[in-house]
């Protein structure tokens, strides 16, 4: 049979490393003749989401939206990744949720939450915008880890800390638990 579809969830702080691990793992699985797409704030918060700001209500909404997107792309077999902070345990609950209930196809679409775990004070270290210190100063209300929640994942798929290993050795880690479970 051909390419299966899935859907590879990152979340995890602003400046966690999620969309650089997953523009790598896009490269490598499309190097591997995989069809993958990557959906991020880039392609997403400025055009489909860009009614939806930083509120709890609006990254509900924010989250809820790029699921369903994903759904589509993984339905369509592609691999998609999405990296967005998607801060609340009960938004990624149903972003899954909504790949297990797929239906007409003989099984649901796997969902893998990858959570990429670094300290905050790793984050706010490399603070590659400077968005940690406008939101220290107050100049960002609701940033996340600094005065908006960030749920940590409890039961995700893979956990990648990109502080103790390489972008290459995350990606590694990634690919060998798909091929591991035989989703690649
Ligand atoms: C968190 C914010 C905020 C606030 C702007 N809180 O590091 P970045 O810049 O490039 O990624 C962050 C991005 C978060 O958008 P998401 O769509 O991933 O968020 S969520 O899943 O919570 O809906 C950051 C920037 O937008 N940013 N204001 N207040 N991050």
């Amino acid at each position: 049979r051909g390419q299966r579809g899935m859907t590879i969830w990152f979340t995890g702080l602003s400046a966690s490393g999620k969309s650089t691990v997953a523009t790598a793992l896009e490269q490598h699985l499309l190097h591997l003749g995989l069809a993958s797409y990557r959906l991020d704030g880039d392609n997403v918060r400025f055009g489909l989401n860009k009614d939806l700001g930083f509120s709890e209500k609006d990254r509900n909404e924010n989250i809820r939206r790029i699921a369903e997107v994903a759904k589509l792309f993984a339905d369509s077999s592609t691999i998609a990744l999405t990296s967005f902070i998607s801060p609340y345990r009960a938004d990624r609950l149903v972003a899954r949720e909504l790949h297990a209930a797929q239906q007409g196809d003989d099984e649901p679409l796997p969902f893998i939450e990858v959570y990429v775990e670094v300290p905050i004070e790793v984050a706010e270290q490399r603070d590659p915008k400077g968005l940690y210190k406008k939101a220290r100063a107050g100049e960002i209300k609701e940033f996340t880890g600094i005065s908006a929640p960030y749920e940590a994942p409890e039961n995700p798929e893979i956990v990648i800390k990109t502080h103790e290993k390489s972008v290459e050795e995350c990606v590694a880690q990634i690919v060998e638990w798909l091929q591991a479970k035989g989703y690649i």
